[in-house]
């Protein structure tokens, strides 16, 4: 539908409508099999026993140990962006003894970008583990990598890191952008749409900035390899993130939104993601304020919609 459309419909059946539209797609039971995240060895790699990971989608790390099946598990599923398959790596917030898999799954995917959308504790509970160094001149070894910051930029919502993380066997060494959302708490939405959607755009920029200093390396896939997003579970704030992105370029690319199916499809690759009927609301007030900032939408229009829009739009 077109963002008119949308917001007409928000405004007409409430967001009490949009919270059971919800609630259906997440009755829906999961499609898939968690076989591998259930292994007896893995078990300890999940960060919640209650959130699996769907095997037809997983990222498989190689393969080191030929006698070990379950060398090769990490939390970790591609996502297909707008138009483009594996745009995105959905993964749980790293676990202390999984940091050396993450930083290998970085490396093995040539991931160039990770958001992240949670803080390491949140009221007083381990949300993800220290896998980088916060300050300049920190550093991290973690199996074969070694972690190195190099830049850090702190702005009132978000974080952003230059990182070099080096494959310590050959001394290969790669830049990294780590992308730090604070704004976000657990369970919840951001506290401002705009600046989430702020963020959305830098995350972008710095992803075709790391790609443009790679030369042709990734000529045939112009927006280069996945985008690592991780929260604490790796479903709730992820997947909204998720969401986002992709109903924004749809929007840029055709003036229709479908929030809905965008969900769905999210879901059937990373198993529960958006947790909260919040969050599932919050996509559409984004998109909403989205549209406002590119004329699409009249301030009119927007005024009519749920409050949860205004507090933002300053
Ligand atoms: N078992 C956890 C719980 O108690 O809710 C699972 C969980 C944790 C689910 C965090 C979602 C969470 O949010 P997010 O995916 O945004 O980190
Ligand atoms: N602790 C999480 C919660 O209560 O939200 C655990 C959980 C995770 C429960 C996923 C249900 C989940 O699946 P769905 O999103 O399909 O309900």
């Amino acid at each position: 539908v077109s963002m008119e459309h949308l917001v007409e419909s928000v405004r007409e059946r409430g967001v009490a409508a949009l919270m059971t539209e919800y609630m259906e797609i997440k009755q829906r039971p999961p499609d898939g099999t968690f076989t591998a995240a259930k292994l007896k060895a893995n078990l300890p790699k999940n960060r919640y026993t209650d959130v699996l990971c769907y095997d037809h989608s997983r990222v498989c790390l190689e393969q080191l140990d030929p006698n070990d099946p379950s060398c090769d598990y990490i939390h970790a599923n591609y996502v297909d962006g707008y138009k483009q398959k594996n745009a995105f790596i959905s993964t749980q917030g790293p676990l202390p003894k999984t940091i050396p898999d993450f930083w290998r799954m970085v490396w093995e995917q040539q991931s160039l970008v990770i958001v992240m959308t949670t803080r390491v504790v949140e009221r007083g509970r381990n949300k993800c583990a220290q896998y980088w160094g916060p300050e300049i001149g920190d550093q991290v070894t973690a199996g074969g990598y070694n972690v190195t910051t190099l830049e850090v930029d702190r702005s009132s919502e978000y974080t952003i890191s230059k990182l070099l993380l080096t494959k310590t066997k050959t001394e290969e060494t790669r830049e990294i952008c780590h992308m730090l959302y604070t704004g976000w708490p657990d369970y919840g939405v951001p506290r401002s749409a705009k600046a989430l959607l702020q963020f959305l755009g830098l995350v972008r920029q710095q992803q075709s900035n790391l790609l443009a200093n790679l030369g042709d390396a990734w000529a045939g896939h112009p927006r280069g390899p996945p985008i690592v997003v991780h929260c604490s579970a790796g479903i709730g704030r992820t997947g909204t993130f998720c969401t986002l992105d992709i109903c924004i370029s749809r929007l840029e690319d055709t003036g229709s939104v479908d929030i809905r199916g965008t969900v769905e499809k999210i879901r059937s690759q990373r198993a529960f993601s958006i947790q909260m009927p919040d969050q599932y609301v919050f996509c559409h007030m984004a998109l909403a304020e989205y549209a406002l900032s590119r004329g699409m939408l009249s301030p009119q229009q927007i005024a009519m919609l749920p409050p949860t829009i205004e507090e933002d739009s300053d």
